[in-house]
């Protein structure tokens, strides 16, 4: 068996992507968080010193996508893409449709945290971005209760965190009313958060930020 480590942070939604993808999997992984391990040391592990990052003997790799698929490649069971050609492209679409458009906005919003510093043009531009990619996503969603339907996959990991995190944000910026009417997305998040491999991801990702895990479910 290889000997795996993965650097990361318990809120960081890239993170808790391949942590999810590694805990469906029942994969042995060395889980290091930065912050314990010193961000000078990590900046001598990873040329960009950003998580998450991954350590298989000669293979050292960061891009949690580029992590999940090496998980799946390497550890083929449970499948986590489809069999189907046309169903792994509507996949990766999806999640690169997280990595490269909403998952840069929540940034934008994380930062909108402050309530002296807000940016209400911002905050709109912003929120309003988000619920056009999550609308395009929830048109895409075809089957239930997961993307690929009964098929607990990549994609589902990869939103996993972040649709909370979404729902979450908008609440603390008072604009959760525009999520009411992603009613796809809400059931989509719904069922994944069932997932026991979800459910430890984001206990720990609560737990670092000091939330109650029951009061501020999404
Ligand atoms: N495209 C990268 C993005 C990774 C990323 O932005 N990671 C953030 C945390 S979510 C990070 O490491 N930021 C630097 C830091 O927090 O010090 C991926 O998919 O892995």
């Amino acid at each position: 068996m290889t000997a795996i480590t993965l650097y990361h942070l318990p809120y960081s939604h890239f993170s808790s992507k391949v942590k999810v993808v590694a805990l469906e999997k029942s994969i042995d992984v060395e889980l290091k968080n930065i912050h314990e391990l010193g961000q000078t040391a990590f900046s001598d592990i990873s040329p960009n010193a950003q998580v998450p990052f991954l350590v298989a003997h000669e293979l050292q790799i960061g891009e949690s996508e580029v992590i999940a698929e090496w998980f799946e490649e390497k550890y083929p069971n449970p499948a986590m893409l489809p069999s189907d050609a046309d169903d792994r492209a509507r996949s990766r679409l999806i999640s690169r449709i997280h990595d490269l458009y909403i998952a840069p906005d929540l940034s934008v919003l994380f930062g909108q945290l402050g309530a002296e510093t807000r940016d209400a043009d911002l905050i709109s531009i912003t929120t309003d971005n988000i619920v056009k990619r999550l609308t395009e996503v929830q048109g895409m969603l075809e089957k239930k209760p997961f993307f690929n339907g009964e098929q607990f996959g990549l994609v589902d990991a990869c939103y996993a965190m972040s649709l909370w995190y979404s729902y979450w944000l908008f609440d603390q910026l008072e604009v959760s009313n525009k999520l009411a009417s992603l009613e796809g997305i809400q059931a989509w998040l719904a069922a994944i958060e069932q997932r026991d491999s979800v459910q430890v991801v984001f206990s720990e990702c609560k737990a670092a930020l000091g939330l109650d895990a029951e009061s501020n479910a999404a």
